[in-house]
């Protein structure tokens, strides 16, 4: 019998890979949480049948969403992960030699407990010293901590079930405030291509909560269309002026897509994503 796994990416789209065997299926109380082992990308882990992460392209997305900010910031010591229990982007937090700590806050346990078992590479740092799994809400945590951060990352799902409150402004005025002087916000945002008023909000948020947003880019193939956007909002310090000596630092880190100029190259944006930003402005 031949298994497949689908996504329903928008109303007149799927995406469809073979499956080998299903290695994790719980129902949480705030998700369905299903770990597979497809033929062509390796071990997926979907919330709600929507793909999350495969062993095969996580490295995109989880190296873009937390070298980017890293780097932009000049010394990032504490940061905090909202959402991302897979652990892919703590992994790559911990690339960088002056980080005392990481707080990693993510709904829902079974996400974590799922990834340690079926996704070891993915999740091979959250037992770090420095690392301190938080089961809880963020937009509750971020509302109630009196932690200050250098960088705060969001690793969220789509903006459906738990993760819809992750896109708001209120949200984002929230991390601002639990942001050091010169801390540094960035954010998922999904795919200019079928999700382009969601990414025009979250600039359009994030510029006001923080001041300034910059957009940027990677392509991560299990993720729908493929073209994959990250927002970030910095009280300071400009991503696209980091200096190369900086960006160096990264010379002998095991990385897959993350290098100098690949960090300033994801600024470059094709033509109607820079319309649709532009749109925003005027408004
Ligand atoms: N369409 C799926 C988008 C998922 C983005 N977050 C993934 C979390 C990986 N750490």
């Amino acid at each position: 019998m031949e298994l497949w796994f689908t996504e329903l990416q928008n109303r007149n789209l799927k995406i469809t890979t073979r499956v080998e065997e299903t290695l994790y299926h719980a129902k949480s109380p705030y998700q369905e949480v299903l770990v597979v082992k497809t033929s062509q990308f390796g071990n997926m882990l979907a919330l709600d049948d929507i793909i999350q992460t495969t062993e095969a392209d996580e490295f995109v997305y989880h190296e873009l969403i937390a070298h980017v900010p890293m780097m932009t910031h000049p010394n990032p010591r504490k940061v905090l992960v909202i959402g991302g229990g897979d652990g892919g982007t703590v992994r790559e937090v911990l690339k960088h030699p002056g980080v005392e700590m990481v707080h990693l806050v993510e709904i829902d346990e079974e996400v974590v407990k799922a990834s340690r078992e079926f996704l070891p590479i993915t999740s091979s740092k959250l037992d770090d010293p420095r690392v301190t799994v938080m089961n809880v809400d963020g937009l509750k945590y971020v509302e109630e901590t009196d932690e200050h951060y250098d960088v705060v990352i969001v690793d969220s799902s789509d903006p459906v079930g738990p993760g819809v409150g992750l896109f708001g402004l209120p949200f984002y005025e929230g991390v601002a405030d639990i942001l050091t002087e010169d801390g540094i916000l960035v954010a998922q945002t999904e795919s200019p291509f079928y999700n382009q008023s969601l990414l025009q909000s979250c600039y359009s948020n994030i510029g006001k909560a923080l001041g300034q947003a910059w957009v940027y880019w990677g392509v991560v193939p299990t993720y729908p269309s493929g073209f994959w956007t990250f927002t970030m909002g910095s009280k300071k310090h400009n991503p696209i002026e980091v200096k190369d000596e900086r960006l160096s630092i990264a010379k002998g880190w095991d990385l897959k897509w993350y290098t100098p100029s690949v960090h300033k190259s994801s600024f470059v944006l094709p033509a109607f994503v820079e319309s649709l930003l532009k749109e925003t402005e005027n408004k």
